[in-house]
């Protein structure tokens, strides 16, 4: 090996080094993995809230939110025809008792529709004492996990605390932490007994090499002797007895069983609470600004409304852009993902705030300056074969109705 080969090896392996124990990793689990133009322009969460913060063993925790699948979604991305509302956890530290997407009790995928308006609630109960940051997320269909915001909550009390009584169709009460237990582990345990029992039968005698040169030498016939040949026979009797009795027993034991479920539930979208046509919000241009961290959005916003209305807030990817001089700032800030980091400090600097009359059509120019743009990993998006920004603008008026928009343009970056 060369000197200059021994370098690349050492920088090469010094890499790795910093790369496996890079410190700044150790919360992220998935958040940021998505592609931003993913987690920009496919399902657009807002108004989340946790009922809680600090759950006992056993208490329940109730997550509420909307989302809004984004009209100008993703071309790389297949449509949401079977997407599943999932909360991320690490490990089952909460078990999920009940889950509604439009008030629908739900258990399985659904098929989502582009630009439709959806609500939905999860109740969890809090299983294992620790801190965990909890997040409601869709499993997309071949796409992947598009992050909800998230939250830290703190479980208190002791495990053994727990438990998980249901009661099924036939009116038993059983308790979901041990039914079956025994019986899936005297099987798994059976199984691995017979399987190897088998193998070491076989592994005790000579091996690979002297059953080889066995071969070779013409005593093959003596690698298998006859009480081999009545074990097999054996197994190959009662396995296939062993499986149909003990199916036979199962079906008479449980008389109505169900079978997993594989069917798409059917959810239809709420009336339109995004693009309702009352403000219209169309982008013109959005640049981003590489040093500074900058995305500028210039809007042209209609208010067909009969009612002032003014910018109250610019989303995208969980990361919010309040307008701080918005009447419901203060609310806004200190709500729901308070306590963690997404909502940037300067908030929204907006080129005319003067709330836009009933009527009035302008040109608005909306400034989303922090770091959040780079640490959350929504800068990457320039460098993306799709460099589409999307999120919702909302807008209120003094009567505090909410108008929401969601917008997508292309972003023309700004290196210098
Ligand atoms: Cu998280």
């Amino acid at each position: 090996m060369t000197k200059t080969m021994m370098h690349l090896l050492g920088i090469f392996c010094l890499g790795l080094f910093g790369l496996t124990f890079a410190p700044n990793a150790v919360y992220a689990h998935g958040e940021k993995s998505l592609e931003p133009f993913i987690r920009m322009r496919t399902i657009q969460w807002y108004d989340v809230r946790w009922s809680q913060d600090k759950p006992r063993v056993n208490d329940e925790l109730v997550i509420t939110g909307k989302f809004h699948v984004a009209e100008d979604w993703p071309r790389a991305v297949p449509k949401p025809d079977a997407s599943y509302l999932n909360v991320s956890s690490p490990g089952p530290v909460f078990v999920r008792t009940e889950r509604y997407v439009n008030g629908q009790a739900t258990a399985g995928s659904a098929a989502l529709k582009l630009g439709g308006d959806y609500d939905f609630k999860i109740v969890l109960k809090a299983r294992l004492p620790g801190r965990y940051h909890i997040h409601p997320f869709f499993n997309l269909h071949d796409a992947g996990a598009v992050m909800g915001p998230g939250h830290w909550i703190e479980v208190t009390g002791v495990p053994a605390a727990f438990t998980n009584p249901v009661k099924t169709l036939n009116g038993d009460v059983i308790d979901m932490e041990t039914y079956g237990l025994a019986n899936g582990i005297g099987w798994h345990a059976f199984w691995f007994a017979l399987a190897a029992a088998w193998l070491l039968w076989w592994v005790r005698r000579p091996l690979f090499i002297p059953r080889n040169k066995m071969l070779q030498s013409g005593q093959g016939d003596a690698l298998v002797t006859p009480l081999d040949r009545a074990i097999a026979a054996g197994i190959l009797v009662v396995v296939p007895l062993v499986v149909f009795g003990a199916q036979a027993m199962t079906d008479s034991q449980y008389l109505n069983t169900i079978p997993l479920q594989t069917a798409l539930d059917q959810i239809e979208p709420l009336a339109p609470v995004v693009n309702t046509g009352l403000v219209q919000v169309k982008v013109q241009r959005a640049e981003y600004d590489v040093p500074s961290r900058s995305m500028t959005i210039v809007t042209q916003i209609r208010n067909s409304s009969d009612q002032p209305v003014q910018i109250r807030e610019f989303a995208s990817g969980n990361v919010r852009f309040i307008n701080l001089a918005s009447h419901q700032a203060n609310q806004d800030a200190n709500q729901g993902i308070d306590d963690d980091t997404l909502v940037a400090p300067q908030g929204l600097s907006i080129d005319s705030p003067a709330p836009i009359k009933a009527g009035e059509s302008r040109i608005v120019r909306l400034t989303g300056t922090d770091a959040l743009w780079a640490t959350q990993r929504l800068d990457g998006l320039i460098r993306d074969t799709d460099s589409r920004l999307g999120g919702l603008l909302f807008l209120i008026d003094a009567t505090s109705n909410r108008y929401i928009a969601s917008i997508s343009s292309a972003v023309i970056p700004k290196f210098d």
